[in-house]
């Protein structure tokens, strides 16, 4: 059956920076996120037992050698856990530039998971598909619940799945994604998380996360929006300090990115209240509450280093569609 799945990026209000295994991906800390909803993946899969092997075609451009081994590592490992035998077409068209942080490999491994499980047949349940999306990159397991995603860290595969913390529908907060630049990032993330350890900041900021992550859930109980932006880029600054100070370290911020950060502190200092946040990449997050969103966005698009901003709401989290890419 030619089955399609579409699957929105997210981004971390806790971040996931560092595993306890590798192989596994199971991350060091727990990690809370955003659904976004003008950044997603569409994935069709279809089964055909005339395949030697898995056929994947990027609509739009073409996929490099490492992509298509992740891609069809995940979909072997998806045949062992389901025991479903056989070889697929699969095709995946991104609405977003690729390489834009961690974005792309959150969406596309979470549509991928739930396209593969339903082409198949497979019944399975939402915690079980974040356990397997996770298999293929770590955060993409907080692109399968709806809204506001909390990632549990634990010892065991089976213990470290994604749930919805809060519907799309809870608050209405906007990420305005300001892209400086659409280029691949030189350093992966899961590279660049290898030598997390190195880092004399890493057993600080594991150590404090429980504490954050219980301060985050108060701030969207209580929804005070001042106390959320608050934590959202402390904790930014926090897995940057630790990415700046690894061996060989790790910079991803542009010029660009410090002109966004600059303007969205002024804004604040006008009392439009903004927070920014940042992942493995040089582009900025700025969150806001709906009132401000055209606002942030009218004035960081007159910065000289902007390409383009991206409207983003919260979203639900990876569903089936009837259309199909081929
Ligand atoms: C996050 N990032 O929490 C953080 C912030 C990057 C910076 O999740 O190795 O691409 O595939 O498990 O999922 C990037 O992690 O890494 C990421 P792998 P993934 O959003």
């Amino acid at each position: 059956m030619k089955t399609t799945a579409i699957a929105p990026a997210n981004i971390a209000f806790i971040k996931y920076w560092g595993k306890k295994d590798e192989s596994l991906r199971l991350p060091l800390n727990d990690s809370i996120s955003m659904n976004l909803s003008a950044a997603t993946t569409m994935t069709t899969v279809e089964f055909n037992d005339e395949l030697k092997h898995d056929h994947i075609v990027d609509d739009g451009r073409v996929f490099a050698k490492d992509e298509i081994l992740r891609i069809t590592m995940q979909m072997s490992r998806l045949r062992e856990l389901t025991s479903i035998r056989g070889f697929a077409r699969v095709s995946t068209k991104n609405s977003f530039p690729k390489g834009i942080g961690s974005a792309s490999s959150a969406s596309g491994f979470a549509a991928l998971t739930l396209a593969f499980c339903l082409a198949a047949g497979i019944q399975i349940s939402e915690k079980e598909l974040t356990i397997f999306a996770r298999l293929g990159s770590g955060s993409a397991c907080r692109s399968i619940p709806d809204g506001f995603v909390h990632w549990v860290a634990a010892d065991r595969s089976e213990d470290s799945y994604a749930y919805s913390l809060f519907p799309s529908t809870y608050w209405d907060l906007q990420d305005v994604l300001i892209i400086v630049n659409e280029n691949r990032k030189k350093v992966a993330t899961s590279e660049g998380m290898e030598s997390v350890q190195t880092s004399e900041f890493i057993k600080t900021r594991v150590a404090r996360i429980p504490q954050k992550v219980k301060e985050i859930i108060r701030a969207f109980n209580k929804k005070d929006f001042t106390l959320l932006g608050e934590i959202i880029e402390k904790e930014c600054l926090s897995m940057h300090a630790v990415m700046l100070t690894q061996k060989p370290a790790l910079l991803y911020w542009q010029p660009e990115t410090l002109e966004v950060i600059k303007a969205v502190i002024e804004l604040r200092a006008k009392g439009i209240e903004a927070y920014y946040t940042i992942d493995a990449g040089p582009n900025v997050h700025v969150i806001c509450e709906k009132q401000y969103a055209d606002k942030i966005s009218e004035v960081v698009s007159k910065l000289s280093g902007v390409k383009q901003c991206i409207m983003n709401q919260a979203a639900s989290g990876a569903r089936i569609v009837d259309r199909h890419i081929f």
